[in-house]
């Protein structure tokens, strides 16, 4: 087999036939469904009679291809690299086909498959070829008509994109819909859905006072679980009213829950897929987090209607222009509707650690990549969020106002069309009048810059001045970057943990200003300032960027007390928590007494004794840095350091603050019932990060604690936090039982059982991967199913470092395992699972030999693209 070939972005050429308007007809069947598939085509003016028609196909029997009703020969076409060439057609034409697919045997998860009972479809990003021949790419946009024709008895509901315009019934006990879209769309954003499903039934007026049906579609064991998102899916619709004036463009609105789903949710037109994780939620079985994460979603693929299907992206390329746009959107709603300054501290901590770890790792790239083998593997962190800060970045440059003028202007001009991320900027550039070509190297560039701030105090002058350089570090193909354009928000603190009036050059800019980087080094002057000023770099994580600046430990508590900006008092304790943590770590490789520095523990100690008003910020606070960003920091990670540094100073923390810890517990404990509104989420939050310490602690009284708040039974938020503590303690007396009657009382439950089986496998005991072993053959987990293969060795591999990285090897080899199952039944999630053996290159030579030596043995299987992409990067 010939390698796979990546393609370019400099190589794109519009599509030479494209299509105005596509009828099909889906005869369900669960091994053979028959797909008619009619496409109206027109020749693109920028081609002529020379070019061929070129059609994408995967895993399809061909029946039958006609052009304008005659049936072609054998001789008349060719099917080669799944790919169906036509070389000669008319300037305009009807091309019918016919195929049959087997959607009960599609494990990848792509196109058109069963999930469970249900039929279903996922095309992002090329999932429509498997289902029938067709120009399948975003800039070939038509309106399609859809007859679905099922079992009445096994698939009484049969759902498409836009609106049904016709049923009935047919013999044989079938019966069909048929579905008509009038906006037209790329073949990714197509969907079909069939089964046996309930619907719960809602209505929103629009602004302008259209009256649209929503519906949520799901099993009916599933049925107490829709309130939430629908009440989601409101909020979303009335907010991208009020935020960006967008109103939603159909008379129906469906979103369906499957149990089987490669990612989060899909923005189908008119008809979002939803994997079940991601909508359904009811306080028994959800925990706060998951109810945050569900309204995230909801928002974000209903958002996506405009930013993302009015509006799409010109080739693959550009998948950042809709996923950064609408991650940024969900984001502003998220933080609109909770804590605003513990969204950005959630979402900061996801880029800081994850983000700039893949940026850092064999796999970076550019936000928009210039060449990919396999396009399933960039939705990523880089295009998603890093995609989200530069949009973010741009708003802030702007400012809100004509932000939004530029984006009102963005879906005028660009309505029903396939576009790129230039067209985006530009209308932004055009709009404000700023120049943004340096600004676009933001898209051009992998890696993350760093930041490097030194001040200096000239007494005499009472000046400050701070100077700023920036490098960003070479990635695979790209050894020379160039300055980007970084705002970086930021004031001073006077010694008194005032906020100092900024003055440069006699301009007076308030107390907290914007500086623009923009060359590799610069210099601002600040005047009138008195001795002991602090500054506060990068508020609000106003840039993606690492940053470098040598605050003493005296200066990060000062910051943490008195900063105005909920963020960077956030930051100053992550900060002062790593110079601790970093100096047990010495400790540690020394086989020394690790103890934790006095300054932190009186930081704690105030952070706990001040009265609070926002309690979300606190708890986050109170969270020491996770082993993840510590290893971020480290030039060399020492896995075994970084767990027993970080254990040690959260014991001492809970030695020496038992008693604060513990009246922040019982003045956190609720009597209301419970309800995800911010005021409660941040009261649970700080209460559960205070056992937590509490258990850290070893008193039996602490777990008893935690023993009584799991029986109570008031919450899942409260009920896993105490399983959680109970489990991963060295008492095997009270964490078995407890896993034990857990595991029993939710057997019926996956999404729940799905905790039970994260919450075993993140244990830092030495038996851990053992227990992933034994779990594996447990009735409940299944290697076809994403989300358990997410919950056991997704949690196993990414959140228990200390036992992936065990020195025999075995985690390696437990992973490499699985990837290569993964790699023959759903490269798409082979794909996502291997990465944790691609991050080698700051460990120890020993683990470095081991990861290598299992990446080199899934090399030697036959690989999907997928995979093949991720392990040549990895072994390059
Ligand atoms: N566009 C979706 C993400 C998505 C991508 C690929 C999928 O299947 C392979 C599914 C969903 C979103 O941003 O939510
Ligand atoms: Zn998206």
């Amino acid at each position: 087999m010939a390698e796979p070939q990546a393609i370019y972005l400099s190589d794109y050429r519009p599509p030479a036939y494209t299509v105005d308007k596509t009828e099909l007809t889906f005869d369900l069947d669960p091994a053979a469904t028959r797909v008619r598939a009619r496409l109206h085509m027109q020749r693109h003016p920028e081609h002529d009679a020379q070019s061929a028609l070129t059609l994408y196909g995967h895993g399809l029997t061909t029946e039958r291809i006609a052009i304008d009703g005659q049936t072609l020969l054998e001789s008349e076409y060719r099917i080669e690299d799944e790919q169906l060439v036509i070389d000669r057609v008319p300037a305009a034409f009807v091309l019918d086909t016919e195929v049959v697919i087997d959607p009960s045997n599609n494990t990848a998860l792509e196109g058109l498959y069963v999930s469970g009972p249900i039929f279903c479809t996922q095309c992002e990003p090329e999932g429509f070829r498997r289902i029938t021949w067709y120009p399948d790419r975003p800039d070939v946009m038509a309106v399609f008509t859809t007859t679905v024709i099922g079992d009445q008895q096994s698939q009484p509901v049969l759902l498409s994109n836009g609106n049904p315009t016709e049923r009935g019934e047919l013999p044989n006990g079938r019966h069909f819909v048929t579905w008509e879209d009038p906006h037209p769309k790329p073949s990714y954003l197509f969907a079909l859905v069939a089964g046996s499903l309930e619907c719960v039934r809602d209505s929103f007026t629009t602004m302008s006072g259209r009256e649209v049906a929503l519906e949520l579609w799901v099993e009916a064991q599933n049925l107490e679980k829709t309130d939430w998102a629908m009440a989601s899916l409101k909020r979303a619709m009335t907010w991208d009213e009020q935020a960006y004036g967008r109103e939603y463009d159909l008379d129906l609105f469906m979103i369906v829950a499957v149990d089987d789903f490669n990612m989060g949710a899909m923005e189908n037109k008119g008809l979002n897929i939803f994997n079940s994780a991601a909508v359904l939620a009811n306080p028994q079985t959800t925990t706060d987090a998951a109810f945050q994460r569900i309204e995230g979603i909801v928002a974000h693929e209903y958002f996506h209607n405009w930013s993302g299907n009015r509006v799409t992206c010109r080739d693959w390329f550009q998948l950042a222009l809709k996923e950064g746009f609408t991650v940024f959107r969900d984001q502003s709603f998220s933080s609109d509707i909770n804590s605003a300054p513990v969204k950005r501290i959630e979402d900061a901590a996801l880029m800081r650690t994850l983000q700039f770890a893949e940026d850092a790792g064999p796999t970076a790239h550019p936000v928009r990549p210039d060449h990919f083998i396999e396009i399933s593997n960039f939705y990523t962190l880089t295009i998603y969020e890093k995609g989200a800060e530069i949009v973010r970045m741009l708003s802030n440059l702007l400012g809100e106002e004509t932000f939004r003028r530029g984006s009102d202007l963005y879906f005028e001009r660009f309505d029903g069309q396939a576009v790129r991320v230039e067209d985006f900027v530009d209308v932004m550039a055009e709009v404000s009048g700023e120049d943004l070509t340096q600004f676009m190297r933001w898209y051009a560039q992998a890696g993350t810059p760093q930041l490097t701030a030194r001040s200096d105090y000239s007494d005499e002058q009472r000046q400050l001045t701070l100077t700023v350089t920036q490098q960003t570090p070479p990635t695979l193909g790209q050894e020379d970057k160039q300055p980007l354009h970084v705002p970086v928000r930021m004031g001073l603190l006077s010694a008194e943990g005032q906020p100092i009036e900024l003055v440069i050059n006699g301009e007076a800019l308030g107390t907290d200003t914007v500086l623009h980087l923009r060359e590799a080094e610069q210099r601002w002057v600040f005047d009138n300032v008195d001795e002991g000023a602090v500054p506060s770099l990068l508020r609000g994580f106003s840039a993606p960027v690492r940053l470098d600046y040598p605050w003493s430990r005296d200066e990060l508590s000062h910051l943490m007390r008195f900063d105005e900006d909920g963020f960077n008092r956030w930051d100053a304790t992550q900060r002062l928590a790593l110079i601790a943590i970093e100096e047990m770590m010495v400790a540690h490789q020394r086989g020394e007494l690790m103890a934790l520095d006095a300054r932190l523990i009186e930081a704690f100690r105030h952070l706990l004794r001040e009265p609070t008003d926002d309690k979300a910020v606190l708890a986050e606070m109170l969270r020491l840095p996770s082993e993840a960003w510590i290893a971020e920091q480290q030039s060399r990670v020492d896995i075994d350091a970084i767990h027993g540094a970080r254990r040690a100073a959260i014991e001492q923390l809970a030695d020496n603050l038992f008693a604060e810890f513990e009246s922040v517990y019982h003045a956190n404990q609720q009597t209301d019932a419970y309800a995800p509104t911010p005021e409660q989420i941040a009261s649970r939050s700080l209460k559960n990060v205070a056992l937590s310490y509490l258990v850290a602690n070893g008193e039996p009284e602490a777990l008893n604690m935690a023993r009584a708040q799991y029986e109570a039974d008031h919450n899942m938020t409260d009920v896993r936090a105490a399983l959680t503590l109970l489990a991963h303690s060295d008492r095997a007396d009270l964490g078995d039982p407890a896993i034990r009657a857990f595991g029993e009382r939710w057997a019926h439950d996956s999404l729940v059982m799905d905790q039970w089986f994260a919450t075993q496998v993140t244990r830092p005991q030495a038996d851990a991967l053992e227990r992933v072993r034994f779990l594996m053959q447990h009735p409940a987990f299944s290697i076809k199913n994403p989300n358990r293969v997410r919950a056991l060795i997704g949690a196993f591999t990414q959140q228990n470092r200390v036992n992936f990285h065990r020195l025999d090897g075995e985690g390696y080899r437990l992973l490499a395992d699985v990837v290569i199952e993964l790699n023959r039944l759903n490269p798409e999630i082979a794909a996502r699972m291997i990465v944790p053996l691609t991050r080698y290159h700051r460990l120890d030579e020993q683990r470095q030999k081991l990861m290598r030596g299992e990446l080199e043995r899934i090399r030697g299987e036959k690989l999907s693209r997928n995979v093949y992409e991720v392990v040549e990067k990895a072994l390059a």
